[in-house]
């Protein structure tokens, strides 16, 4: 059997990228067990040979309807599947779906029906959203940082933009690489459409939100710059907590060299 690897160099490249994010997952602690997941919009990418092969399970329903989905082609990471697996044999822990003509439904095309994350419908519904707005960003990450879910467990952080600034104001790189902040989704059970719908909202203004007490949902351009934006205000959470861990509230940069920061990277609040 060819598999989609040895075929399709772009699609591998996609693929080997995801492996190494799920690498990092895992050796950071915010991918226990099966926890988080990973879909990649690879429908630029496939060529005569993805498009010719034949699904290899039945279709299987959507609690959603997907409009400009029809037809695409997504690498997705396999639900109950572990990330330190993902990291290691890609093609065994994660699979390429084809959304049905109906939008509704998806079919596994390959390599094995390995069924996909159990949270698709926020990540499909995320998908759906950015190609309706003719947006370039191709990868959905969902994760487990400790420090930040830690943090919404505080109700004060909860309130509209106050994670966002104290994160931004721990060290000066958090505003420049992750612009838009970090949105705040209330508690919705995991995998629900509510939880979806939530997401999306939040997602026309931030690049990163955060499901209350569970994890954070990132997109970008590839799986690599969705997850280096956790990383960086993962980052900033640490020094918050490092600094209230030796004993004291960390002043935290001043509005002004916030403000200057925007000026000079141009950024966008
Ligand atoms: O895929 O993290 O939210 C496991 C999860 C569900
Ligand atoms: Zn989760």
């Amino acid at each position: 059997m060819t598999t989609i690897l040895e075929t399709s160099p772009a699609i591998k490249t996609e693929i080997e990228k995801v492996a190494e994010v799920a690498g990092y997952l895992w050796t950071k602690g915010w991918a226990e067990r099966n926890g988080g997941n990973i879909t990649v919009n690879i429908t630029d990418l496939a060529d005569d040979t993805l498009k010719n092969m034949k699904p290899i399970s039945e279709k299987i329903a959507l609690d959603v309807e997907l409009p400009y989905l029809k037809g695409a082609y997504f690498f997705c990471k396999g639900t109950n599947k572990r990330m330190r697996d993902l990291a290691r044999f890609p093609m065994d822990n994660g699979s390429v779906i084809r959304i049905c003509d109906d939008c509704k439904s998806y079919e596994i095309i390959t390599d094995k029906p390995v069924k996909p994350t159990s949270e698709i419908t926020a990540h499909l519904s995320v998908h759906n959203h950015f190609v309706g707005k003719g947006s370039d960003y191709k990868a959905v990450l969902h994760t487990h940082p400790i420090e930040l879910v830690a943090m919404s467990h505080n109700p004060a952080f909860l309130k509209k933009d106050v994670l966002t600034r104290l994160l931004w104001s721990m060290i000066p790189e958090t505003k420049a690489f992750c612009p838009r902040g970090l949105g705040i989704i209330p508690y919705k059970i995991p995998g629900s459409v509510e939880l979806a719908d939530s997401s999306l909202e939040e997602l026309d203004d931030y690049d990163v939100v955060m499901w209350e007490k569970h994890g954070v949902l990132a997109v970008g351009d590839d799986i690599l710059e969705a997850f280096d934006q956790v990383d960086v205000l993962t980052k900033a959470a640490q020094i918050y907590i490092a600094a209230k861990n030796m004993g004291f509230e960390p002043t935290g940069m001043t509005d002004e060299a916030m403000q200057e920061m925007s000026i000079v990277f141009n950024l966008p609040k």
